[in-house]
């Protein structure tokens, strides 16, 4: 089953289909700063998903936070990236097919948690709310 299903959170979902709908050229911000759009795979449901989140970029490559607001557990999406890492990233008007990790090893985590702070500093306030360790990914192009 392929089909997208939309974000149940409407602001969330009304974002996606504005960045989607206008072929990146609207929509593509929160608070004034760079989105992404990360195209995953549902691993209950098998259907597509796409997650917004903000842009940090390492060279080529993203760092994906699952911050969540600070919430006390992950989000879900965290669960289908970690069961299937091949993903689409939709950066304004260019989409990138990559694959991504987890970052586990602590001075890579503490160098890429750096770069997303600099790019939007109120994750560094989530990670402060909350005792949960937000997981951070990498996203390499295939
Ligand atoms: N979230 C972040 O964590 N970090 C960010 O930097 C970020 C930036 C951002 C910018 C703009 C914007 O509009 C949203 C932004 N968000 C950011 C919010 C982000 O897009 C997600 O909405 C949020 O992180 C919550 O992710 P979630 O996957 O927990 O979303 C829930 C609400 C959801 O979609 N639930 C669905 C539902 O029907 O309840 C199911 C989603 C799903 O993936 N289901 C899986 C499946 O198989 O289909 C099963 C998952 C399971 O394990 O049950």
């Amino acid at each position: 089953m392929n089909e997208y299903i939309p974000s149940p959170s409407s602001w969330v979902a009304d974002q996606v289909e504005l960045y989607e709908g206008s072929g990146g050229t609207d929509g593509t911000t929160l608070k004034g700063m760079p989105v992404i759009i990360v195209t995953n795979r549902g691993h209950k449901t098998g259907a597509i998903r796409k997650t917004p989140l903000m842009r940090v970029a390492d060279g080529n490559n993203y760092v994906l936070v699952a911050s969540m607001g600070g919430a006390p557990k992950n989000p879900l999406w965290y669960h289908n990236l970690k069961n299937d890492p091949s993903v689409e990233i939709r950066d304004g008007a260019e989409v990138y097919s990559m694959e991504v990790r987890e970052v586990e090893d602590s001075a890579e985590k503490q160098r890429l948690w750096d770069l997303a702070v600099a790019a939007y500093p109120p994750y560094q306030d989530y990670q402060e709310k909350t005792d949960r360790v937000i997981p951070v990914f990498i996203a390499t192009s295939r």
